[in-house]
């Protein structure tokens, strides 16, 4: 049967720095199968961006976090996989709450494990929609690790 493309879902995706490292995952996913990717995930009805990043790393990592903000935003428009998907992503960063806690591959069906990467040798291939913003020389860091 035919359809119309699904309308645009806002997804939040998080930066979760610890040191200059950063948390990435390679996901299992019809879009993007085994790219490293950022945790994130749809926002739901009446959700903040900051409860949202809370709620998915927790979700996806078992992990919490802190000091939530926002960063910037793109518009991604997925016409690869067998349902057109179009995302406007929000990216924020946030730290761990306990600096000790170790994540856990909660949802091991979407995600072949999480790890912290350097965010100067960052694991290969990313995500795309993620690729395409270091292309443009975007940093997550407070401070920027250039200077
Ligand atoms: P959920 O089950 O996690 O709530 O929703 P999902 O739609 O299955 O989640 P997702 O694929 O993990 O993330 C939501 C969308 O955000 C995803 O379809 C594409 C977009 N997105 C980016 N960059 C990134 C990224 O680095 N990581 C993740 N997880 N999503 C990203 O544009
Ligand atoms: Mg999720
Ligand atoms: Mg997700």
């Amino acid at each position: 049967s035919t359809s119309m493309p699904s309308a645009p879902v806002i997804g939040v995706v998080i930066f979760l720095l610890k040191d200059n490292t950063v948390l990435l995952g390679r996901r299992r996913a019809s879009v993007g199968d085994n790219t490293f990717a950022l945790p994130g995930g749809r926002l739901e009805f009446g959700e903040s961006f900051e409860e949202c990043a809370a709620r998915e790393v927790k979700e996806e990592t078992g992990l919490d976090i802190k000091d939530i903000k926002y960063l910037t935003i793109t518009n991604n428009v997925f016409t690869e996989g067998e349902k057109p998907l179009h995302i406007v992503a929000v990216y924020m960063r946030a730290s761990l709450s306990d600096p000790d806690q170790i994540p856990e591959n909660v949802e091991p069906d979407k995600c072949y494990g999480w790890d912290w990467y350097d965010w100067k040798n960052l694991p290969q291939p990313l995500f795309p929609p993620l690729e395409t913003m270091l292309k443009s020389e975007f940093s997550p860091f407070p401070i920027d690790l250039n200077c």
